[in-house]
């Protein structure tokens, strides 16, 4: 059995449970209990504070968690991040009033910076060889400069309407975060064996939704240059079409490139195309 800590309420949890649940793991959380066993997978699921996670999984209390990156580095724990999960996208930012004078960091010298993220912002410092008081505090550091309690903040910012609603500007970018998959060092054969089984639904999953399924009817004297255009996994399959001169072909797009390569599809005489997501893509 795997032990696997995920955040209890707040911003991660949701997309972590629905992670699992895309993985075909049901998880089981109706009653807010704090831990629970996955119904279909050898997963015992630990429902904890973001904070406390790396620490929980560094002493071996669980094996593996998921957990904002901002968090992993603050605590800095021997432990090991094995997947970057894409959600809970965020930075962790310098920002000063929106009139403070700032032209580089050197306008920090000497200042007072409130922030959660002491570890973070202090190695910010060091690394610039910027002398600044560091203020920490436990919230609400948006509000530290208009009470007069600092004269910046280091804090995250994902649309940056907070720091807009208390008059602070986003003056230097310190970290870009994710939620990610972390794991203790020196996990058991058995319990690495299921890791790496669920690392394998994850990509799955994650495959798929960087991909979309596009059926579409082609001439056939254009085949050949629609086949250059959608490489799909191997060779786009192509069928023939009742109509004589006509084949259906199917392929997938990867997401980045999807407008670009309808557009080519269209000077090609592509016609009826139909673009489908996808539910798992097995590599
Ligand atoms: O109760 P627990 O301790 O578990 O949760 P928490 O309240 O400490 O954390 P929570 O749920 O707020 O955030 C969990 C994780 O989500 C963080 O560690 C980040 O990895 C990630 N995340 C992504 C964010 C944000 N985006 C985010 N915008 N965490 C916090 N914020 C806050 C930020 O601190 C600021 O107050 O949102 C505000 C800014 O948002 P914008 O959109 O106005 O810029
Ligand atoms: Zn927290």
């Amino acid at each position: 059995m795997l032990r696997i800590a995920i955040q209890k309420s707040g911003r991660l949890y949701e997309e972590s449970v629905r992670l699992l649940k895309e993985c075909g793991i049901q998880v089981n959380n109706g009653n807010k209990q704090l831990k629970t066993v996955a119904e279909n997978f050898p997963l015992e699921i630990f429902f904890l504070r973001d904070d406390d996670i790396p620490q929980y999984v560094f002493d071996a209390v669980a094996d593996v968690g998921i957990v904002g990156e901002n968090i992993l580095l603050e605590t800095n724990k021997e432990i090991e991040l094995v997947y970057r999960l894409g959600f809970g996208k965020c930075r962790l930012s310098l920002a000063v009033p929106k009139h403070m004078k700032y032209d580089s960091l050197k306008d920090l010298e000497g200042k007072k910076i409130a922030t959660t993220y002491v570890y973070l912002t202090q190695q910010f410092l060091d690394d610039n060889k910027i002398n600044a008081e560091i203020h920490s505090i436990s919230g609400s550091v948006e509000i530290a400069p208009g009470i007069g309690l600092a004269d910046a903040i280091c804090d995250l910012v994902s649309s940056g309407s907070t720091l807009f609603t208390n008059n602070l500007k986003e003056v230097e970018t310190v970290l870009h975060s994710e939620a990610v998959l972390v794991a203790g060092k020196g996990l058991s054969e058995e319990k690495n064996h299921i890791l790496q089984k669920l690392i394998r639904r994850i990509n799955a999953v994650k495959t798929a939704k960087n991909n979309k399924y596009i059926l579409l009817n082609a001439p056939n004297h254009q085949l050949k240059n629609i086949a250059a255009v959608l490489p799909g996994s191997k060779a786009p399959t192509i069928v023939p079409l009742a109509e004589e001169g006509w084949s259906s072909v199917q392929s997938v797009v990867n997401e980045n490139d999807f407008w670009e390569v309808i557009e080519k599809l269209k000077e090609l005489e592509a016609q009826g195309i139909l673009v489908v997501p996808i539910e798992k893509m097995i590599m």
